[in-house]
């Protein structure tokens, strides 16, 4: 049985569209990467820091990262701090499937998208009105701006295949070079053909210290629903960390029966499209507190 889950309401076209591609029978990673394409080159969501409108580092340049995982061993692939290339998941999937390595950053990243064919556009394209003005709000006022949005998908194909998938453009005018959770396995994103998947959003510079997403995947493993891990994950990074210093995380997981829950430290959205009715359904998760 098919599904599909992605985070924010942000996320329901592409879930949608995942939806109306995975029930046709297409695989989870095309229809993943489909998606994704979509909310990435639309500057209107960049506002959510996916993207072509996403907001620029602190020098002004838009760099992005995106990572993309399936459930089958070592397939894997991530770009980090790319500049140019407004579908950067698809530059990630072509890290996986053509390349010998798992993770590339920057120029190198950019040059190897270069020889995959990607047409690298100039910065201001990748900028919108909405991310010029915060920026040059951002220099007058040196004013960091929080929010913490990261577009992440799962897809459960007809044929039993998960994929996972994430893409942001990271911290609003974050220092160059910085890298956040997306990119980053067990971080960012999880995946495994055996238990299910999972994807994180929030605040990249301490999630990426907890492995959450690899955490979601042992506990599902063990037994517990995506619901039960997402929170049990979420539980102890908090106890961890404590409350008052609990930073800003959303998990949402997928089992390999199509099951979908999630956990946040903060009000969060999630879209979720089921075959069983092909229906999409919004759902608000409250901060769990403990
Ligand atoms: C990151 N989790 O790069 C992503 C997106 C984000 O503030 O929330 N940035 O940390």
């Amino acid at each position: 049985m098919a599904a599909a889950v992605g985070t924010w309401a942000f996320s329901m076209p592409a879930v949608r569209k995942m939806g109306s591609l995975l029930k046709k029978g297409a695989g989870a990673t095309d229809s993943l990467q489909e998606a994704m394409a979509e909310i990435e080159n639309n500057e209107e969501t960049g506002q959510y820091l996916v993207g072509r409108g996403g907001y620029p580092n602190k020098d002004g340049l838009v760099q992005c990262d995106a990572a993309i995982m399936e459930g089958l061993p070592s397939r894997f692939g991530a770009v980090a701090a790319l500049h140019g290339i407004a579908t950067p998941l698809a530059v990630a999937r072509k890290v996986m499937d053509k390349s010998s390595h798992s993770l590339l950053v920057g120029k190198g990243a950019m040059a190897f998208a270069k020889e995959e064919g990607f047409v690298i556009e100039e910065n201001e394209h990748m900028l919108s009105k909405h991310s010029t003005d915060a920026y040059q709000e951002y220099l007058g006022k040196k004013a960091s701006l929080h929010g913490h949005d990261t577009l992440g998908l799962i897809a459960l194909d007809v044929h039993g295949n998960i994929t996972v998938g994430v893409s942001t453009s990271g911290s609003p005018f974050k220092y160059p070079g910085r890298v956040g959770d997306s990119p980053l396995p067990g971080c960012g994103l999880y995946a495994d053909y055996q238990v299910g998947a999972a994807a994180a959003t929030g605040e990249g510079d301490k999630i990426m210290c907890f492995c959450p997403c690899f955490h979601v995947i042992l506990l599902m493993k063990q037994g517990l629903s995506p619901k039960e891990a997402c929170e049990s994950v979420l539980k102890h990074i908090t106890y961890q960390v404590g409350l008052e210093n609990m930073f800003e995380l959303g998990i949402i997981a997928m089992n390999m029966k199509g099951e979908t829950g999630a956990a946040s430290s903060v009000q969060f959205t999630y879209c979720v499209w089921s075959q069983e009715n092909d229906s999409i359904e919004q759902l608000i998760q409250s901060p769990s507190q403990q």
